[in-house]
């Protein structure tokens, strides 16, 4: 008897048997790179759009970034003239995937190709790409070259728009390429006519990379038209079938039915939900690609991140924390210094994180605790504020007599009580002053 070798079939019910993998599950965070022709004009009102919807957002007169597309580049240059501007020349892809770690990422998602449709790999299928156009490399084998060689223990994934904008053959805004203020028709750079958009161009797109560069997720995004029943079937079948097999995920956005987790997009769940679930949003405070006007005090803090993480690690999700690099591939300096910090607590308080499950019990509404729990070995609390000399623990929690109270980063074991059904920690000065965003305290 030979179990689990059956292939999948390119139906919603044969793929209704894949889960998201345990490493996912594990991994808690990632990090999110949107980069594109989009990184170029870097612009959009700050804290209120996009930076990577510019092109979407200037067709509309009364969308801000009209305006401002006319008064700094001028009415007659198209948005496909960034393209050239689009030159990569400092990327540095050791340089990324080591910040990830260092940020204490377990994963990275890179657009492939955003709703611009501009490919960052070799795409045969369309001369719309960065080895054809702007930086004349594949950026996506670059970096999962640099990943795989220097950051082995990270896991690889691709974000690929279904849909694309203005492409002539599906346009997802109903129309092909055109200037905004005069409408004139306006070529779609790269482009050759006679394809069917799906059969010949996005299913074969979402191959190349399957294939070309075995992503351990895609994260597939918008929908709408798609063969991803036979897409995603294939994927699953090549990456079981392969000598060694690697276990691979899907997001909720590949336009059927099927998905291994779904993907609340700046914002979170309320409460624990027990299907896999990743929240993602930018650093920016409302853009995943570069915004040049966003100053570096609007970001998110690096206690806003580790607040986010951890409320949403408790709550069985993922977080999967975007940043937006400049056309050039440098990372700007306030977003690499958040991820550093943020592997720097990680580099304390991850094994209350990593490999963690949730807790029935959420504690009281408004309450600034978080649970998570290393079944049979560790039971974690997380408070999000600096505690007083004592932390009380009202929502049931599992210690009993015996137990060993600790508090990540610090040394000596505390000494607690329990009173009227609540935990009550002694916290010394010490331990108050080794913490910092998210006070860890392990009971086991
Ligand atoms: C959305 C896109 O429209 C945004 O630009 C971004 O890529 C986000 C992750 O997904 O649907």
């Amino acid at each position: 008897l030979t179990l689990g070798t059956a292939d999948y079939q390119p139906t919603e019910t044969s793929l209704a048997g894949h889960r998201a993998p345990y490493w996912f599950n594990d991994a808690k965070f990632g990090i999110f790179i949107h980069w594109g022709v989009y990184s170029v004009p870097a612009w959009a009102p700050v804290g209120v759009q996009y930076a990577e919807w510019y092109w979407d957002q200037m067709q509309d007169p009364n969308n801000p970034t009209y305006a401002h597309h006319r008064d700094t580049y001028g009415a007659d240059f198209a948005y496909d003239d960034f393209i050239p501007r689009f030159t990569a020349e400092k990327f540095d892809p050791r340089a990324w995937v080591e910040l990830f770690r260092d940020a204490g990422a377990q994963y990275h998602v890179l657009t492939s190709k955003h709703h611009e449709g501009f490919a960052l790999w070799d795409t045969k299928v369309s001369d719309r790409n960065a080895v054809r156009l702007g930086p004349k490399r594949d950026l996506v084998k670059e970096l999962f070259e640099a990943s795989r060689r220097y950051t082995p223990e990270l896991h690889r994934g691709l974000y690929f728009s279904m849909p694309e904008w203005f492409n002539p053959d599906s346009p997802w805004m109903g129309h092909a390429p055109r200037n905004p203020y005069t409408l004139d028709p306006l070529p779609y750079t790269g482009y050759t006519a006679g394809k069917d958009f799906v059969r010949d161009y996005q299913a074969p797109q979402l191959l190349e990379l399957i294939h070309g560069y075995d992503p351990e997720i895609i994260w597939c995004d918008i929908g709408g038209d798609n063969d991803s029943v036979h897409v995603l079937a294939e994927y699953f079948n090549h990456a079981k079938n392969r000598a060694r097999p690697i276990d691979v995920t899907v997001n909720d956005r590949s336009g059927i039915g099927f998905h291994d987790y779904t993907t609340p997009e700046y914002t979170t769940y309320a409460d624990t939900v027990v299907a896999k679930w990743e929240a993602s949003r930018g650093l920016d405070p409302r853009s995943y690609g570069y915004n040049r006007e966003t100053p570096d005090d609007a970001y998110m803090t690096t206690e806003e991140v580790v607040h986010s993480l951890v409320d949403i690690v408790s709550k069985n999700g993922n977080f999967l924390l975007d940043i937006g690099p400049r056309a050039d591939g440098t990372i700007p300096q306030v977003m690499q210094t958040r991820l550093r910090e943020t592997g720097a607590w990680l580099a304390v308080n991850g094994e209350a994180v990593y490999g963690t499950t949730y807790w029935s019990r959420m504690p009281q509404l408004g309450d600034d605790l978080r649970f998570t729990v290393r079944t049979d070995e560790a039971f974690y609390i997380h408070s999000l504020t600096e505690p007083g000399a004592r932390l009380t623990v009202e929502a049931p929690v599992p210690v009993r007599t015996g137990d060993r109270v600790t508090m990540l980063g610090h040394d000596r074991p505390l000494t607690w009580t329990t009173a009227d059904g609540a935990l009550v920690i002694d916290v010394p000065a010490a331990a108050r002053r080794a913490g910092r965003h998210a006070w860890v305290f392990k009971v086991e």
